[in-house]
């Protein structure tokens, strides 16, 4: 699938199929982490294999983390400087859903704002094990980087990384209808 993107606000927003430990032009992108940090299965398992065993030392000191919050470590052995964690709501369990899985977006991304990045790379949080179900948490996704969007000078691009072609088409059509709709 091809690379479709809008520039909002300044910040280009696009949609990918791929992996997340294979965006190396990104300086940091985002892990759908567990609250003690440690590897796991998706999108943590993946990452910790890609970093190294350095990242779950680091880890360990900044667990556990509330669905929501999200923190920083370097990359170690994945191509970007940075790893953001960020802990999604397990669906219908942690509530509410919605408002936390926003403020995973949120939160991770004025993070990479706050320590001056310029582009992040998002998996589709909660949407695996966690069990969201992938439209619904796609309009979230956009919704909250789309308001976060005036606020941030540093961030100037954001990719969503999605693992399977239609995943990936799912997104690029949720981000295509709130492009149209947004005033
Ligand atoms: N690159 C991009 N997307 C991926 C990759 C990858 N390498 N691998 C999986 N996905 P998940 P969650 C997609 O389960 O729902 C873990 O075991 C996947 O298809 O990684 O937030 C942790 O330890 C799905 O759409 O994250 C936690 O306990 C999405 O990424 C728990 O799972 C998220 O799937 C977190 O669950």
């Amino acid at each position: 699938m091809s690379k479709t993107g809008y520039t909002l606000n300044g910040i280009e927003f696009e949609c990918t199929q791929g992996d997340i430990t294979n965006q190396p032009d990104l300086d940091v992108v985002v892990n759908a982490a567990n609250a003690q940090l440690m590897p796991g299965g998706g999108v943590a398992g993946a990452i910790h294999r890609a970093a190294g065993p350095d990242l779950a030392r680091a880890c360990e000191k900044l667990a556990p983390i509330r669905p929501g919050e999200a923190v920083i470590t370097e990359g170690f052995g994945l191509p970007n400087a940075h790893i953001i964690h960020c802990l999604g709501p397990v669906y219908g369990v942690d509530e509410p859903s919605d408002r936390l899985l926003a403020d995973c977006y949120r939160n991770g991304v004025q993070l990479a704002e706050k320590h001056g990045l310029s582009s992040i790379g998002f998996p589709a949080m909660s949407t695996g094990a966690f069990g969201y179900p992938m439209e619904a948490a796609a309009r979230v996704a956009f919704a909250t980087l789309q308001a976060e969007a005036a606020s941030l000078s540093s961030v100037k691009r954001i990719r969503f990384v999605l693992f399977s072609d239609r995943d990936a088409e799912l997104h690029q059509r949720v981000l295509d209808e709130s492009v149209n709709q947004a005033p």
